[in-house]
C-alpha cells in the first residue's frame, strides 16, 4: 500500500517536474538563443572610423615614401598590441613604369596553432593618381585612400581588436597586403603595358611566397572600399566561381542582420583585386566584398580614383554592416 501511495505521489511529482521542466526547456532556449545573439560581439564603427582616420592622417601610403614606412609600423604594432602573432614580409617590386617598390605585406595570425582558419585581407597602400578625376589637372596627384584602402584595414583592425578581447574559436589571420594600387594609371595607357598584373603587386608576392609553406585556410575574405556612402556589395564573379558557398554564407548573414540593403542579393560583375592572387597561389576559396556596381557607368563609386576618396565620403553605417557581418561569420563558427 505504501507502495502505491509513493508511485502515485511520485507520479504526480513527476508530472509536475515534467511540466516545470518544459517551462525550463522552453525558457533555457529562449536564454540560449539570446545568447546567441550576444556571442558575436558587436563591431564599434567608431573605432573602425578612427582606424581609417589615422590612417589618413599618415599621408599617402604609397610605397617608398615616408608616410607609408610610418603607418606600415602603426599597422604591425597594433596587430602586435591585440595579441596577434606578427610577420612582415618585404619584398622588391617592380611597378608598371619600372619604379623598384619597397613593399611590405603585414600578416597578423590570432590562435596560430589552431588547424581551422580564417584569412581575412585587405591592401593598405593608397594610389599615387587620381587618374579618374573629372579634373585633369588632379590625375597625376596621390589621393587620400580613405575607402580605397584605409577603410578595408579599419574594418580589419577594429575586428582584430574585438579578437583580442574575446577569443573565436577558430584561428584568424589578418594580412595587409601593400602595393595593390600602383597599378598602370589612364594617362600612361600608350606608354606603358596595362595588364591586369600591374595590380595587386604585393598579393602577387605573397601568392607565390605565402609567409608559411603550405599555408591554408578553410576560406578568405577581401574588404575593399568597404566604407563610402551608399555603398553596395555585389556578389563578384571570381568569388562566386571559387567561394559560391561562402558567399552565400556572408550575403545571407548580412541579410539576417538587417543589412541586406547593402549586401544585394545579386550577380554583379568581376573585378581585378587581391583575391585572384590568394585563390590562384594556395588555392583557398577567397571572396570579395567590394564597392562594385555593375550597373553604373565607373562601375567603382564616382570617387573611385579621384580626389573625394577621402573622409567626408565614409559612412560609419557601412562600416557597422561590413565588419558586424564578418563578426558574426567568425563568431558563429
Ligand atoms: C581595377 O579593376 C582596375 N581595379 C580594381 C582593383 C582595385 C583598385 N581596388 C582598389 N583599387
Ligand atoms: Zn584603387
Amino acid at each position: 500500500m505504501t507502495k502505491l501511495i509513493l508511485l502515485f505521489c511520485s507520479a504526480i511529482l513527476l508530472s509536475c517536474s515534467s511540466k516545470g521542466s518544459v517551462e525550463t526547456i522552453q525558457s533555457t532556449s529562449e536564454i540560449k538563443k539570446t545568447e546567441n545573439q550576444t556571442n558575436t560581439p558587436i563591431f564599434h564603427a567608431d573605432s573602425a572610423y578612427s582606424y581609417i582616420e589615422k590612417q589618413v592622417a599618415f599621408g599617402y601610403r604609397i610605397p617608398n615614401t615616408p608616410a607609408h614606412k610610418v603607418c606600415g609600423n602603426f599597422l604591425s604594432s597594433e596587430l602586435k598590441r591585440f595579441g596577434a602573432q606578427v610577420f612582415e614580409q618585404e619584398a622588391k617590386l617592380t611597378a608598371y613604369n619600372g619604379t623598384p617598390l619597397e613593399a611590405r605585406n603585414i600578416i597578423g595570425s590570432f590562435n596560430p596553432d589552431h588547424k581551422k582558419r580564417i584569412l581575412l585581407f585587405a591592401h593598405w597602400d593608397s594610389r599615387p593618381y587620381s587618374d579618374h578625376d573629372p579634373n585633369p589637372a588632379n590625375h597625376k596627384k596621390p589621393l587620400d585612400g580613405a575607402d580605397d584602402g584605409a577603410s578595408g584595414v579599419g574594418v580589419l583592425l577594429e575586428i582584430a581588436r574585438q579578437i583580442s578581447i574575446k577569443a573565436p574559436n577558430i584561428g584568424i589571420d589578418i594580412i595587409f597586403f601593400d602595393a595593390e594600387d600602383y597599378g598602370t594609371p589612364e594617362f600612361a595607357k600608350d606608354q606603358y603595358s596595362a595588364s591586369n598584373d600591374t595590380w595587386c603587386l604585393g598579393s602577387r608576392f605573397w601568392g607565390k611566397n605565402p609567409h608559411i609553406p603550405n599555408y591554408k585556410a578553410e576560406f578568405g575574405i577581401l574588404l575593399d572600399m568597404v566604407g563610402a556612402k551608399n555603398a553596395v556589395f555585389y556578389k563578384e564573379h571570381l568569388s562566386m566561381r571559387y567561394a559560391a558557398r561562402y558567399v552565400e554564407e556572408v550575403w545571407n548573414k548580412a541579410r539576417n542582420l538587417g543589412y541586406g540593403k547593402y549586401f544585394i542579393n545579386a550577380n554583379g560583375g568581376g573585378v581585378i583585386d587581391d583575391h585572384e592572387a590568394v585563390i590562384e597561389g594556395t588555392g583557398i576559396p577567397c571572396l570579395d566584398i567590394i564597392n562594385f556596381d555593375p550597373y553604373t557607368s565607373k562601375g567603382f563609386g564616382e570617387h573611385w580614383h579621384t580626389q573625394k576618396d577621402n573622409m567626408e565620403n565614409i559612412d560609419k553605417e557601412v562600416l557597422k554592416a561590413v565588419g558586424q557581418t564578418v563578426l558574426e561569420v567568425i563568431y558563429t563558427r
